[in-house]
């Protein structure tokens, strides 16, 4: 077996830590990792790989028709699927654990001077839930959306499934606004044994848009026998199961292409080229001199260091003082009688275009517990 760090002492702990999940329940923040699979930054950070493809994503509100824009979107949320999923692994060796985000942190960044602008809270921690919303307002475009993990591990494979969703409004010329709910994928976490987790996507995401056009993305694998890693095949038709106008078959980390049936004789044209430098632009945040209390690098700043130099039992020590000051702040609200006031983000009750769209696809997707509740921003 071959580990990122194959001292006998590593790998006896990394055999153990995975024999301790084939019990374990709950969620993965539980966990207690070994120290060279903690990540040197938080959950509160993922929501940025939704920006990354910024282009991708201005260039929806250029689709002429709700067909053109639903391919638009399709292009765009494929597009940041290598970011999300297979980047950590490929720049650094291995997936690893992200921190656990404290109730009330916050991410904040943007690209090109302002002209899309991300923000991001903690806005649960038991469960942890992270509320998002990234917006162009240039181009009237913006993604709003909550995302939480569920996980069942076996001694093989942690399976998480992603609870919540995003959506995504467009304002149209003509002053109206069409609405887009996208909902996540499943995630196997493999290579455990070998000591260097890997992400692939399973099983299927949609893509409703309030037009009618529905994107189905299913997603598979390299598996016993044969096959690619990190395939998709996408139909879009007019409707959950309805006549498919398009059939999109590739790799989300490569190539994208049309396929049979597709219409206008697109058949073998490129549709996405994943793989391309500089489609994906990494946030910008402020300095972390300039950055607010809650802000998620300024707080974990301890501890990232910790992980990065190698000096584990500072980065343990600076969690340990993080996570307590945390306790003793919810003992303190609760002795005040008061409950922890979110900054950017507020419970809202599901919008009716929601629901609407959720509705059209209920024979296909299980909304989480969350999905009677999504989070709006707040003008706090
Ligand atoms: C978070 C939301 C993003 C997409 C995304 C990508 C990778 C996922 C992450 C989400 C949640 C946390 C995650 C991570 C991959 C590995 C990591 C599941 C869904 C877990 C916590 C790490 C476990 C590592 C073990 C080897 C210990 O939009």
């Amino acid at each position: 077996m071959q580990c990122c760090d194959c001292s006998d002492r590593n790998r006896r702990r990394w055999t153990s830590f995975l024999k301790s999940l084939a019990g374990a329940t709950g969620d993965l923040s539980s966990l207690t990792a070994p120290s060279w699979i903690l990540a040197p930054f938080s959950l509160t950070e993922f929501p940025s790989y939704w920006g990354e493809p910024k282009e991708m994503f201005a260039a929806i509100a250029d689709g002429k028709t709700p067909e053109e824009r639903q391919l638009l979107v399709t292009r765009w949320f494929l597009s940041t699927l290598s970011g999300q999923f297979t980047r950590r692994e490929k720049e650094t060796g291995s997936e690893k654990k992200p921190f656990n985000p404290f109730l009330g942190e916050q991410f904040l960044g943007s690209w090109d001077g302002g002209d899309l602008v991300l923000n991001v809270e903690q806005v649960s921690h038991h469960p942890p839930i992270t509320a998002y919303s990234l917006e162009n307002k240039k181009k009237g475009i913006s993604l709003e959306g909550n995302c939480a993990q569920k996980t069942s591990f076996s001694a093989r494979m942690i399976s998480v499934k992603q609870v919540g969703h995003g959506l995504l409004r467009v304002k149209l010329a003509d002053g109206s606004t069409e609405t887009y709910l996208i909902t996540l994928p499943k995630l196997k976490i493999e290579g455990l044994w070998t000591g260097k987790p890997y992400v692939e996507l399973t099983e299927t995401s949609y893509i409703q848009g309030s037009h009618g056009l529905t994107s189905t993305i299913k997603y598979s694998g390299a598996g016993w026998v044969s096959g690619t890693s990190h395939t998709h095949t996408t139909t879009i038709t007019s409707g959950p199961g309805g006549p498919t106008l398009y059939t999109l078959t590739g790799t989300w980390t490569g190539e994208t292409k049309f396929h049979k049936p597709s219409k206008d004789g697109k058949e073998g044209h490129v549709f996405l080229d994943a793989s391309v430098d500089g489609m994906r632009e990494k946030v910008t945040v402020r300095p972390i001199e300039e950055q607010g209390e809650h802000e998620s690098r300024r707080a974990w700043k301890a501890v990232a260091e910790g992980i990065l130099s190698g000096d584990y039992d500072a980065a343990s020590q600076a969690k340990s003082a993080l996570e307590n000051a945390e306790r003793q702040r919810r003992r303190d609200e609760q002795a005040a009688g008061k409950t922890f006031e979110l900054r950017l983000f507020d419970k809202v009750p599901n919008d009716p275009e929601y629901k609407r769209l959720a509705h059209a696809l209920k024979f296909k997707v299980r909304l989480g517990p969350w999905s009677a509740l999504s989070f709006g921003r707040t003008s706090r």
